[in-house]
């Protein structure tokens, strides 16, 4: 990847609805999809890729009329999976999506656990995140960013709030990592 000067592995893309991922733990943890299509890394993968040195995120999201937007995390990295993949992600966050990881509060994913539809780790406590919102994610109470929603049609709420509010706008998303 050429984007803000190369070096970037992607560790998520969505291009289209073939690959689902409204799967199971062990099926984020080892990682899911096709890399010509749609694509989860595998959480495994990115506890490796970001244990040992300070590393960036990169969130990007196209719109279906084209405009490409980002977002970059100055620190990012996720724990083991005796931690439940807990999310660690610092500023300063730039870009043109706006920061929605990093709110205060309940909204607020730094420090959050992994969950899935079949492993609830979230800030919810009458309540399953990830089965409400068909997808393994950090969920807090629950999210205003969600890359990792059903593809269909109005049944993926909130991909990244307020920028992005439905899936109707999205024709690709990636999350790509490099450290630094
Ligand atoms: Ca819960």
């Amino acid at each position: 990847m050429v984007t803000e000067g190369g070096g970037w592995t992607a560790i998520q893309k969505r291009v289209s609805g073939v690959v689902a991922f409204d799967r199971t733990w062990t099926d984020y943890k080892t990682g899911f999809g096709n890399p010509n299509d749609s694509y989860w890394i595998g959480n495994d993968v990115i506890h490796q890729l970001t244990k040992r040195s300070n590393t960036s995120l990169y969130v990007s999201i196209t719109l279906t009329n084209g405009t490409r937007l980002y977002e970059l995390y100055d620190q990012f990295s996720v724990a083991d999976e005796t931690n439940n993949y807990r999310l660690f992600l610092g500023g300063p966050a730039t870009g043109t999506l706006g920061d929605s990881m990093l709110h205060t509060g309940d909204l607020y994913l730094s420090g959050m656990s992994f969950s899935t539809p079949d492993r609830d780790n979230d800030g919810v406590s009458g309540g399953n995140c990830a089965a409400y919102s068909r997808g393994g994610w950090w969920f807090n109470w629950c999210h205003h960013a969600f890359l990792n929603g059903p593809w269909s049609p109005g049944s993926w709420f909130r991909p990244w709030y307020p920028t992005v509010y439905d899936n109707k706008q999205i024709k690709e998303t990636l999350m790509m990592i490099k450290p630094h």
